[in-house]
Order: C-alpha cells, then sequence, then structure tokens
C-alpha cells in the first residue's frame, strides 16, 4: 500500500509534468490578419500567401476581398497588416494611389524593418511605362510612397516575357525572381526561364 504522502507526491509529479507539456507545446494564441483597419472580416474573396517581417509586426499578403480598403476592387491586390496597430495598407496602388487595375500575388516583405514589398503584378497601372501586357515584378517603398519596376529589361523598360515568384533581401536592397523574358541581361539565348537578381538603392 502506498502511503497517503507518496499518493500526493506521485499526483503533484504528474500535475507539473502536465503544465509543463502544455507550456512548451502549447500555441499562444491565434490572431486573423486578414482584416480591415477596424477589424471587420474580409468579404468577396481569398486571402492568401502570407510573408512576415522578423519581429512578426507586418504581414503582407494577397487578397481578392473588396473591402479591406475603401475603393477596393474586385481583383486581387497585395495588403500590409500592421499587427501592432491593426491597420491595412494598400501595397499593389497604382501610380494615384488607388487599387490597380489587374491581378497582383506572391508577395515578400523585407524582413528587417517591413519597410519594402516585392510582388507580381499583371496591372498595367503600377507604373507610368508598362506596356508588355505580361506579368512583372515590382518593389514598393512605403515610407517613400513609391512603386519601382523590378523586372525591366536592359533599356529600363518593360521586359519581353513574363516574370513571377519574387524574392527580398532583409533589407530590402535585392530582389530576386524567375522570368521567362529574354532581354533581362544583354545575352540570354537559352529559350528557358532564368533566375535573376536585381538590385535597387535603398
Ligand atoms: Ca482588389
Ligand atoms: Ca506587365
Ligand atoms: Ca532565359
Amino acid at each position: 500500500m502506498l502511503s497517503n504522502k507518496k499518493i500526493l507526491t506521485i499526483l503533484v509529479g504528474v500535475v507539473i509534468f502536465f503544465i509543463a507539456a502544455a507550456l512548451i507545446s502549447g500555441i499562444e494564441s491565434t490572431t486573423r490578419v486578414s482584416t480591415d483597419s477596424s477589424g471587420s472580416q474580409a468579404t468577396g474573396g481569398a486571402s492568401t500567401n502570407p510573408s512576415m517581417t522578423s519581429g512578426g509586426k507586418y504581414v503582407v499578403f494577397e487578397s481578392a476581398a473588396s473591402n479591406l480598403i475603401s475603393g477596393g476592387n474586385t481583383t486581387s491586390d497585395i495588403y500590409r497588416k500592421d499587427t501592432s496597430a491593426n491597420t491595412v495598407i494598400l501595397i499593389s496602388a497604382d501610380t494615384s494611389g488607388a487599387a490597380a487595375n489587374g491581378p497582383s500575388s506572391d508577395a515578400v516583405i523585407s524582413a528587417t524593418d517591413g519597410r519594402y514589398v516585392a510582388f507580381s503584378s499583371s496591372a498595367t497601372d503600377l507604373i507610368s511605362s508598362d506596356t508588355n501586357s505580361v506579368s512583372d515584378i515590382y518593389r514598393r517603398d512605403i515610407t517613400g510612397n513609391a512603386t519601382v519596376l523590378i523586372s525591366a529589361n536592359t533599356a529600363g523598360g518593360a521586359a519581353n516575357g513574363g516574370s513571377a515568384k519574387p524574392s527580398i533581401s532583409a533589407d530590402g536592397r535585392y530582389v530576386a525572381f524567375h522570368s521567362a523574358a529574354t532581354d533581362l541581361i544583354a545575352s540570354d539565348s537559352n529559350s528557358a526561364t532564368d533566375v535573376f537578381k536585381a538590385a535597387q538603392q535603398l
């Protein structure tokens, strides 16, 4: 027969074990990021493909929802959520600041401070001179309120083939992506999609 003291010791041990296991494996909390700045849920389309800064403050994602910003349209756009302030801003903005005229996807954010976001888009109004009718890579500077074409040809203009799947360095200076274009560099004659890395001033 076990004494009451031994039974108590075993019970305390079991309780400590389960508390420790819960602390080690437990999820502390889950919150929904794809909401508008007042916390209302997204309506009218799916929100997908998140990318996050290293400290977790900023999350970018694509969404076909039309209510995340005022003036939202029904094509997929890129948004950045500040998970501290709970504010949402449009990243795939045209030259006037409104939602772009075509779908955007594949958003990635500069991990260090979240200032830069690279993404692909088939919109034609993100910059003033996109005439190629295919998907391009862009980088948005949120602080500078400016969008630049990353998948530019050697003349600085729209490339002759589609580009997609960007990756951005932690500081936002470099963007890698793949492209079927043949005029991003001087001598691409392999008739195959290649991977490129572009540098942009910070
Ligand atoms: Ca939209
Ligand atoms: Ca284009
Ligand atoms: Ca090639």
